[in-house]
């Protein structure tokens, strides 16, 4: 896949089919129905660059928690691919079945970590697990409203709990302060997230014209439009580039954080 440089906040894209549109999402119904002639949303989210760290060091259960580290708060592969970035197409209202439900969702604690770190999940029943020997406490958050708050004392407790509206969930622990979680939360099943390779696809979309929502867990999210051909695949190529645009993203980031008070309250 080609990618192009196109100088548009915060993904520059290629083919330039898309637009930025600020669109409030908003829970909707979604129908199930029988798709014929559907296309598919191929594509792959590139970070050119070493991508930012945060330094962490654990500060008490260090036998579990483990040694100081840096993690990366963009996980980018060998090959620039952006990993756990969540690719949506959130106004849709009806289109292809979701995938055949297994077990509900699970938020394990393990050795001081979110497991999954960032995972999208279907609205409804979560479960978060205690793997580890130490006392934690899940709290989860939509933007800054509470959504849950589990304290989970003992080594292999499994709480159920809900995650009832779609939105970004952000996990922190009480016990914990570097613990970091996000749960995205999707009201129909036309989502994907990037693998190691940053790569994506969403399939059997109805032809027609979409915002698709990109969305990671530090640089936030951006909407692009795209249009889907029936029978054949769109082909995005997202990428975030250099370190004067990484800079510019977390003044927004902070905005961002501002903007997303704001938001809550008028939901
Ligand atoms: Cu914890």
């Amino acid at each position: 896949m080609k990618i192009g440089k196109l100088k548009a906040w915060p993904f520059a894209a290629v083919p330039v089919v898309l637009l930025a549109a600020m669109i409030i999402a908003r829970a909707q119904a979604y129908d199930v129905v029988t798709v014929t002639g559907g296309g598919a949303i191929e594509g792959k989210i590139v970070f050119r660059g070493t991508g930012p760290t945060r330094k962490i060091i654990p500060s008490k259960d260090v036998e579990v928690c483990g040694a100081p580290r840096e993690d990366p708060l963009i996980e980018v592969g060998p090959d620039q691919g952006v990993q756990n970035a969540v690719v949506y197409l959130a106004q849709i209202e009806q289109g292809k079945d979701w995938p055949p439900p297994g077990k509900p969702a699970e938020l394990d604690n393990l050795h001081c970590r979110f497991v999954p770190e960032v995972q999208v999940i279907r609205t409804g029943p979560l479960v978060i697990v205690n793997s580890d020997p130490v006392l934690h406490n899940a709290h989860g958050y939509y933007d800054r409203r509470p959504l849950f708050n589990v304290a989970l004392p003992q080594e292999g407790q499994r709480i159920p709990t809900e995650v009832p509206r779609p939105g970004v969930v952000r996990i922190d622990c009480n016990e914990h302060g570097w613990m970091l979680g996000w749960i995205y939360a999707v009201a129909n099943p036309y989502y994907a997230i990037t693998g190691a390779d940053g790569k994506f696809t969403i399939g059997d979309v109805p032809p027609g014209e979409y915002t698709l929502i990109i969305w990671q867990a530090y640089i936030g999210e951006a909407k692009r439009k795209v249009t889907v051909t029936a029978g054949k695949p769109t082909e995005l190529a997202l990428e975030i580039t250099s370190a004067g645009e990484l800079k510019r993203l977390r003044q927004r980031h902070a905005a961002r954080q501002r903007e997303r008070v704001l938001v809550a309250k008028v939901a």
